[in-house]
């Protein structure tokens, strides 16, 4: 399959660790966003959208990161452990990804995309609805171990990828949320992959945007 994307991409992260998980290889295709390659017509040929992550399994095309997780653990995945099949399970494991989708990834794009891009001073009220997303992640795992339940799923995955991405990137405090550490500690020590996915990637983020660091 092949994977257009680019590392310092949380989206595009979660979807090479959730491959990791499966054991599928994929055929990384890094399309440099900074110098307009996904606008080219030979990738708008593959995806009008322009967005990476996009997947490429022989005549199938998707885009969108959490529809590539959930396709892959369906048409690859061995067992349904990483997306359960119990309709209520996969209901919450789909809640916590469009969770991560809409709330907690675009809060944190909200707030930190001007300062890092433009160069803007933070500004706080959007500080403050980040924090208030990042509490709710810290209810969601007040009674369970991982994001949708007492097991690890792709909803771990994708959040693994966005918390990592507002701390190693944007360096925002999370030290005062207890379980949202505690989960964050155990998925760094026992997502394979994750340091050089996750961390490798947030890192070079932080390098290519954020003007704190030039
Ligand atoms: N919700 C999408 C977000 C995809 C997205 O916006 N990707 C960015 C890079 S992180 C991109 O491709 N930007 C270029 C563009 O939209 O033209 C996903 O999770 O896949």
């Amino acid at each position: 399959m092949d994977f257009y994307h680019l590392p310092l991409s949380a989206p595009c992260q979660s979807v090479r660790l959730v491959a990791k998980a499966l054991g599928l290889h994929l055929n990384l295709k890094e399309l440099d966003l900074l110098n307009g390659e996904h606008l080219k017509p030979e990738f708008l040929k593959i995806n009008p959208q322009h967005t990476i992550p996009t997947l490429v399994d022989n005549d199938f095309v998707l885009w969108e990161s959490r529809a590539i997780l959930t396709y892959l653990c369906e048409k690859y995945g061995k067992n349904d452990g990483l997306y359960p099949k119990d309709p209520k399970k996969r209901a919450l494991v789909n809640q916590r990804l469009f969770f991560d989708m809409g709330t907690l990834y675009q809060r944190f794009s909200q707030a930190f995309y001007p300062v890092m891009m433009e160069g803007k001073e933070l500004n706080a009220d959007n500080v403050v609805k980040l924090d208030e997303a990042l509490e709710f992640l810290e209810i969601f795992l007040d009674k369970t171990a991982f994001a949708a339940g007492d097991k690890l799923t792709v909803a771990d995955m994708t959040l693994l990828a966005t918390i990592t991405t507002i701390d190693v990137t944007a360096g925002h405090d999370l030290s005062k949320y207890q379980n949202i550490q505690r989960w964050y500690a155990q998925l760094k020590e026992s997502v394979a992959g994750y340091e050089e996915i996750c961390v490798e990637g947030a890192k070079k983020f932080r390098e290519a945007f954020n003007p704190i660091n030039k």
